[in-house]
């Protein structure tokens, strides 16, 4: 039974180490490529997240290298080279270096999760990724107690990424999680949809994805991950700081300066494309509100 997370886990689903040791010796055995582990499914309620079709998900994106249509990611990604690929792993870390996707993945347990993925411009998809835990990817490289942020950043390659040939954003594009945020079980490494390598114009070969987070955030063909200690200037913030910051948390309650963000219009169905409330946290808010006690979410949006 493949594992889903929906908006009724509860914290004790989320959290406790056991389930995760568990977890880790479950799938010591088992072949690489995609595994579904199945633990806790009994304790869990099963909500029905009725996941997009793999058409609305492959071929309605937002990927700026490839051009700032929605079709333009699935028109010209075709043309990125994903193999071989390298990430490198520096700053912070005990053991900075580049690591070859194939040897990350010999490391890591892929497992599914269909989660929701809500865009800034108000549009969402549900999406059941194939993936592996950030928080697994970054103890391999073994984080410094120094270490406060993560930086993100996507492969800067023009001659094969036709969208870089212009300055819409000033390359490479570049995303941040405080420590806290990257290490929550939440967060993945996405190398799958539907059970299938993760097509180009979703960010092949690994893409980050941070489910209660605005879409911006989960940044595509991650090419280098640095751990620091101050806070990272992500690229919407950089291009525009009065509208998109750096906890781009899903709030309904926080609009952005040119639209509302109380509702979403849900992605597929055409003419019976219907507009939903947008959920505090992307419906996550049990699992992760406690991240941001104390802070305010208008100033820290
Ligand atoms: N490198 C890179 N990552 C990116 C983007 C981008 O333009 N470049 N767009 C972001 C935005 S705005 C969204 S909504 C999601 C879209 O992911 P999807 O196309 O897989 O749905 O990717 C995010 N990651
Ligand atoms: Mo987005």
């Amino acid at each position: 039974m493949a594992h889903r997370w929906t908006n009724t886990l509860t914290h004790k689903d989320v959290t406790p180490q056991a389930h995760f040791m568990n977890r880790r010796q479950l799938m010591a055995g088992a072949a690489s490529g995609v595994a579904l582990a199945g633990i806790g499914a009994g304790a869990q309620a099963e909500e029905a997240l009725e996941p997009n079709p793999w058409e609305d998900i492959t071929q309605y994106n937002n990927f700026y290298e490839f051009g700032t249509g929605k079709s333009d990611p699935a028109t010209y990604a075709g043309a990125l080279t994903t193999d071989p690929w390298t990430v490198a792993i520096d700053g912070l870390v005990e053991k900075p270096g580049d690591y070859s996707f194939k040897d990350i993945m010999a490391e890591m347990t892929v497992e599914e999760r269909i989660y929701r993925f809500r865009c800034v411009e108000a549009w969402s998809m549900v999406i059941p990724w194939n993936g592996f835990e950030l928080a697994d990817l970054l103890a391999l490289a073994g984080v410094m107690p120094e270490g406060k942020y993560v930086r993100f950043e996507t492969l800067y390659r023009p001659e094969e990424m036709v969208g870089q040939k212009y300055r819409t954003i000033d390359w490479p594009y570049v995303e941040g999680l405080r420590m806290d945020e990257a290490l929550h079980p939440l967060t993945i490494m996405a190398t799958g949809i539907y059970g299938k390598t993760i097509p180009n114009q979703n960010g092949a070969p690994l893409r980050l994805v941070v489910p209660w987070k605005y879409g911006f955030k989960s940044i595509k063909s991650i090419v280098r991950i640095t751990v620091t200690e101050d806070q990272p200037v992500n690229t919407w913030q950089a291009l525009q700081a009065s509208e998109y910051g750096f906890y781009a948390n899903v709030n309904p309650t926080v609009d952005h300066p040119r639209w509302s963000q109380a509702t979403e219009r849900k992605v597929g169905g055409g003419l019976f494309s219907k507009r939903v409330p947008t959920l505090m946290f992307n419906g996550y808010e049990e699992e992760v509100a406690s991240l941001y006690e104390g802070m305010d979410l208008t100033v820290n949006y």
